[in-house]
């Protein structure tokens, strides 16, 4: 295949280090922790690591707001710690991507710190202000912020500040070169010191009019949408490309906030010299109830059919230049089983299994997160107080404020709180799953006791081992990386169905994305040819017309 490159073959695998392992019993994850695990995570088959935050924060919103670009932070370790985490995947020939945090820093960086002592500073342009003079600025909305209000008063300099999170989160302004260099220089220091990409956080963001005008009325107070794309946003990535990216032989991949599907070529084209990779918004919002805030999604599930048209969709964006990813969680969403499959007893490892191989066959760059190896669920707390993050806290306080129906909400939360996807790595059945000596600062899900890699690691039908046998799968099959994909029966609500090919190698892929029995016919022309390459149930018969168990899933090669 055409452009073939590291990247795009490998497999991703998420840590959020808070969560993973502690090493010293203060109830939250480290690197040394991290450090202690790497053979595990080696035995994945996995090739690339993205941690979440790992520099100097206060953790308004855990390691989002980053008050040091170049220190590690006190909770995690220490850059010597850093250093021989560095070298311990390596040897491993993992490769290690970073998070850059770089729409906004920590209200207690010292740019801000600066920033904020007067007028005349020289860092006062590294942030977005506005003089009370000029008057109240035109609203934007803050995600995290209880008031939503993205500009901030600071009564010492009688100015606002701007903040799309939450007022501990203020953006830098992009505008200002000095502040792009810094950025620059930041960047070169961690790639000297050998990490191998970065996965950028809300960077369709960076980019603002800063005159500030009313929002148009086409985004329908779309914020997302609206934040996305400003003025000069791809002068400043070709910029990095120039001034860093195109200077080692790294990985690049955007957090596509806010990006739609015919803007995506835009940050990825090589010819334009901007990022490898992005990752869209779009799959995660199936579901969704239309028009309420919160992000309160549909409890009794989600179209099957606008799922397939969303990732067909989204793949063919990338069928000749560009390419693609794809993911169904992150530490900003819930867990994949409970939100795409079913977690209940009976069928949670195998629609894990689904997922996963759904993930590993599609075109794309996979991006695993920790713990769905395991088939972790949602912790669905019944108790607000129980929830860390701060979108959920936030949220619920404004709601509170309004009067809203916080029954709802609390049930709402179950599917789509951020905790979810946040709670302790599983890794056996002893105290705190092995996580921790200490109080773990959220709580784990108590079905440790039967889900924990210490009892998949034991039983060869375990969703880990199915994850191992997925990911050796598509080491040894390029077809499953570079070949084309093709939609089957498009128009079956149950079933989700496709196949792949590179040259005259061919494959089916056949998901049955339901927990009842389903039969499926396979289309005209299309035979199975071998036993298949994996399969989530003991047997498959092949046939003109398939007989599925609940959620099976098999990859079979095609005569
Ligand atoms: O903008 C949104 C909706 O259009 C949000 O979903 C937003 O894009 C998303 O929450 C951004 O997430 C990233 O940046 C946040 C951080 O809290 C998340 O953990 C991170 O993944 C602020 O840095």
């Amino acid at each position: 295949a055409p452009n073939e490159t590291w990247w795009k073959e490998a497999v991703v695998y998420q840590v959020y280090p808070r969560s993973y392992k502690d090493s010293n019993g203060d109830g939250v994850g480290d690197l040394r922790g991290l450090i202690s695990k790497l053979d595990y995570i080696k035995s994945l088959g996995v090739n690339v690591i993205w941690l979440n935050p790992i520099y100097g924060s206060p953790n308004d919103d855990n390691g989002y707001d980053i008050s040091d670009y170049r220190a590690i932070m006190k909770d995690f370790g220490t850059m010597a710690d850093f250093d021989e985490l560095l070298r311990g995947m390596h040897q491993r020939g993992l490769k290690v991507v970073l998070d850059l945090v770089v729409n906004h820093s920590s209200d207690e960086h010292e740019w801000f710190k600066q920033s904020k002592s007067g007028r005349d500073n020289p860092y006062r342009d590294y942030y977005h202000w506005w003089p009370e003079e000029k008057g109240v600025p035109n609203k934007r909305q803050s995600f995290f912020d209880v008031k939503g209000d993205a500009w901030a008063y600071d009564e010492a300099t009688k100015a606002y500040y701007l903040h799309y999170f939450s007022r501990k989160q203020p953006d830098l302004n992009w505008e200002n070169p000095k502040l792009r260099e810094e950025i620059y220089s930041m960047m070169r220091f961690w790639f000297d010191k050998g990490i191998d990409g970065f996965r950028m956080d809300v960077i369709p963001f960076i980019a603002k009019d800063t005159t500030f005008p009313p929002i148009p009325a086409k985004y329908h107070g779309d914020f997302g949408r609206y934040y996305a794309n400003g003025p000069h946003l791809h002068d400043y990535l070709q910029e990095m490309h120039r001034e860093v990216l195109g200077k080692y032989d790294v990985m690049s991949v955007a957090e596509g906030a806010g990006v739609t599907s015919d803007q995506a070529l835009e940050f990825v084209d090589p010819a334009r010299k901007e990022l490898n990779m992005l990752y869209h918004f779009e799959g995660m919002g199936v579901g969704n109830v239309p028009g309420l805030k919160y992000r309160m999604r549909k409890h009794e599930g989600y179209s099957l059919l606008e799922f397939k048209q969303v990732y067909t969709k989204w793949d063919k964006i990338f069928a000749e230049k560009g390419w693609g990813t794809i993911y169904l969680g992150n530490h900003d969403q819930p867990r994949m089983v409970t939100r795409w499959g079913d977690d209940r007893p009976a069928f949670r490892a195998v629609s894990s299994k689904l997922l996963t191989t759904f993930l590993l066959t599609m075109r794309g760059t996979p991006y695993y997160f920790g713990g769905d190896e395991l088939g972790m669920t949602n912790i669905k707390f019944d108790k607000i107080e129980d929830y860390q993050d701060i979108e959920t806290r936030n949220m619920y306080a404004q709601l509170k404020a309004e009067g809203g129906d916080l029954a709802q909400f609390v049930e709402a939360q179950k599917i789509s709180g951020r905790d979810n996807g946040r709670t302790p790595f599983q890794w056996d059945a002893s105290a705190n799953a092995g996580f921790s000596t200490g109080t773990p600062w959220l709580k784990l899900n108590p079905n440790y006791a039967q889900v924990n890699a210490a009892a998949e690691e034991k039983d060869p039908n375990s969703v880990l081992n199915y994850f191992r046998r997925a990911t050796a799968m598509r080491r040894q099959h390029k077809v499953l990386v570079y070949g084309q994909y093709q939609l089957l029966d498009a128009a079956n609500p149950h079933i989700y169905a496709y196949t792949r090919t590179l040259g005259k190698e061919r494959v089916l892929v056949v998901l049955n994305f339901t927990s009842e029995k389903r039969r499926w016919a396979l289309p005209a022309g299309l035979k199975a040819g071998g036993a298949p390459w994996l399969n989530n149930y003991p047997t498959f018969a092949p046939a003109a017309t398939l007989a599925l168990e609940p959620w099976q899933a098999v990859v079979v090669p095609l005569r």
